[in-house]
């Protein structure tokens, strides 16, 4: 390598557009994620893991020679450009980063159009500049046009991989394990840059789909074992006390508990939830257990007691697994399963994914009359929504099973002047603020919702599963949300409880009804379910527990490994106190940690070698 010198005038051009790709991803970090570092070293590695990637990527016009290399050296750039910023837009909604499967959910991309306009902001536009600076450069002569060097080529491909391993090197001394164990993209893309995170990723995914071909079915013996040792005895007095009556399960879009009991100006947010937690069963440490998924993942979580993917959406990627869900066991029990959603059937796959999973129908946005006058947003009012049910709940046999899933509390949080009941909150999130009046008009659709069934007779036939599918407000609006909530600031402790959602399990003529502690998750509504129907679950592999169990553990996990006890939350490496929110030894977390990774690695085994095939 002596005599070839990469620091040369043929070469200028392009270490130009790596210099500032790397730069211009660096502060995109810094800006546009918002990525923060503990130390010097952690700066450092932000800002030269793009290197490696950007060299390489740059790198394939050295393939070329004269004008057409310079020409690539901008297209690529600009190609490197467009993918951070498919990334930060995907980062203003989730908060994270965009896997390969969420990239093939195309149908999605479509419906997310009305939502996406609301991510894009003037200051994007800043993303060009250095490719303007380098075309500029290009059209006034002033890079001199080279023909292409071999040793050149071979040089540069070695430099990227040298700096490579420096960056995974300096990485794992930061990071222990950051490619085999680590469940956070975030942590990641801070350790190895989004390109390079994006090729780790590739690589992930076509490993779980070579894991179904080499799935044994012994493979599952070890998991039912598990299980078995796991399940727990239901409530005598509540277990099967629902036998025979329709089931309501309403899915709440993007409702969180922190706004339940709340005001705004003096306004109840929820003033009908909040009643009707004095005739339910309420859990008060319900936590969603959801990840890119979103609402898909819930209704997967509901149905199967299994936890969706880590990347991407169960629902797309599984959706020919074979699984004994919910719907299907109904099914064989007389009920008629059905779902209704005004929205296109293809959206997150559900037309696939309901047929495997057993519903007997999903009643889309084509049974329901939706036109502008009764849409916002994301489409049909919930009011109208659930109203325009009635009719169709009518027209099942009877007992039904049928899941709800509303939509106007969806972000970006739009509603009519005539829907606004409450006032908008004050604070530098326009999501935030606006989330409050939309959570607001879902009550009053639910308290609509159920005068209706009153009327109708159709109340007391019936016992509610209510709850809020995932988070509405995102980890961008900390600031917003520490004003909210009266505090300080919002610790990783805070964003861990934030995670929880109302869960109501309402029993018409029931007298009893209690605020439950117990720590528990969406995880735990199928064996509750099935219970409260009078139907066994010892034999069903669920990595939930029934929420009236007596001998539940009170004990959640999330999809990131995080997870919550009566005692502690784990989250991102560290463990805190509950009672207080403390930081602790992490020797006290460690006994759950080992148990809330088996959980998920089980959960995970059984849906990629779609291992329920053998059982
Ligand atoms: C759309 C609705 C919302 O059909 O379920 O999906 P989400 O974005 O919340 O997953
Ligand atoms: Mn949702």
């Amino acid at each position: 390598m002596a005599n070839i010198k990469l620091m040369n005038n043929r070469l200028k051009f392009l270490w130009l557009a790596v210099l500032l790709l790397t730069l211009k991803t660096y502060l995109l970090y810094k800006v546009g994620f918002e990525i923060s570092s503990e130390n010097v070293l952690q700066e450092f590695i932000l800002l030269i893991n793009p290197l490696s990637s950007v060299i390489l990527l740059l790198g394939v016009s050295l393939f070329f020679s004269g004008k057409k290399r310079n020409i690539i050296i901008i297209v690529t750039s600009f190609i490197g450009t467009l993918i951070l910023y498919f990334n930060l837009i995907y980062y203003r909604f989730f908060t994270d980063f965009i896997t390969l499967p969420v990239l093939f959910q195309t149908n999605n991309a479509k419906d997310l159009s009305s939502s996406v306009l609301g991510l894009l902001t003037f200051y994007d536009l800043f993303l060009l500049i250095d490719l303007i600076f380098l075309s500029i450069l290009l059209l006034k002569n002033k890079i001199p046009t080279v023909q292409k060097v071999r040793k050149e080529t071979m040089a540069i491909i070695a430099l990227s991989i040298l700096i490579f391993i420096v960056n995974l090197g300096i990485a794992q001394i930061e990071r222990p394990q950051l490619l085999t164990r680590s469940f956070d993209r975030e942590l990641l893309v801070k350790n190895i840059g989004t390109f390079n995170y994006h090729i780790y990723d590739a690589v992930i995914q076509s490993q779980s789909k070579t894991k179904r071909v080499f799935a044994e079915s012994s493979d599952i013996d070890e998991i039912i074992s598990y299980r078995s040792e796991n399940y727990k005895q239901p409530d005598q007095d509540l277990f099967g006390l629902a036998e025979g009556k329709n089931v309501i399960v309403l899915s709440l879009e993007s409702l969180q508990s922190f706004v339940i009991n709340e005001t705004i100006d003096g306004e109840e947010i929820t003033p009908f939830l909040n009643k009707l937690i004095d005739e339910s069963y309420y859990f008060e440490n319900f936590y969603h257990q959801t990840a890119q998924g979103k609402t898909s993942d819930s209704e997967f979580l509901l149905a199967n007691s299994m936890f969706g993917r880590d990347s991407g959406a169960v629902f797309f990627t599984q959706s020919g697994n074979t699984y004994n869900a919910l719907p299907e066991i109904l099914n064989g029990t007389g009920y008629y399963t059905s779902v209704m959603h005004a929205n296109n059937k293809s959206f997150w796959n559900r037309d696939v994914m309901y047929d495997t999973l057993g519903f007997a129908h999903y009643f889309d946005i084509n049974s329901y009359d939706v036109n502008e006058s009764n849409s916002v947003g994301w489409g049909l009012k919930d009011k109208d929504f659930f109203e325009q049910s009635i009719e169709l709940l009518k027209s099942q046999p009877e007992p039904y099973f049928t899941q709800f899933i509303t939509l106007t509390n969806h972000f970006p949080f739009e509603l009519g002047e005539e829907d606004r009941f409450i006032n908008e909150f004050d604070s530098n999130s326009g999501t935030l603020n606006r989330y409050f009046p939309t959570v607001r008009y879902m009550d009053y659709a639910i308290e609509h919702f159920f005068e209706r069934l009153k009327e109708e007779g159709m109340y007391e036939d019936s016992v509610f599963i209510i709850y809020g599918d995932h988070y509405g407000i995102s980890q961008n609006h900390k600031k917003a949300m520490s004003q909210f909530l009266n505090k300080e600031e919002i610790t990783d402790f805070d964003t861990v409880q934030l995670q929880r959602v109302p869960m109501f399990v309402h029993i018409p003529g029931h007298n009893e009804h209690a605020i439950k502690q117990t720590v528990s998750g969406q995880i735990d509504l199928k064996p509750t379910i099935m219970h409260l129907l009078g139907l066994e679950t010892e034999n069903d592999i669920q990595f939930g527990s029934d929420l009236f169990s007596p001998e539940r553990d009170s004990y959640a996990v999330l999809r990131d490994g995080s997870f919550i006890t009566d005692q502690y939350v784990y989250t991102k490496g560290a463990c805190y106190s509950k009672p207080t929110g403390e930081e602790i030894d992490l020797s006290n977390c460690e006994p759950d940690m080992e148990r809330a990774q088996q959980d998920l690695s089980y959960s995970d085994k059984l849906i990629y070698g779609d291992l329920l095939r053998f059982y």
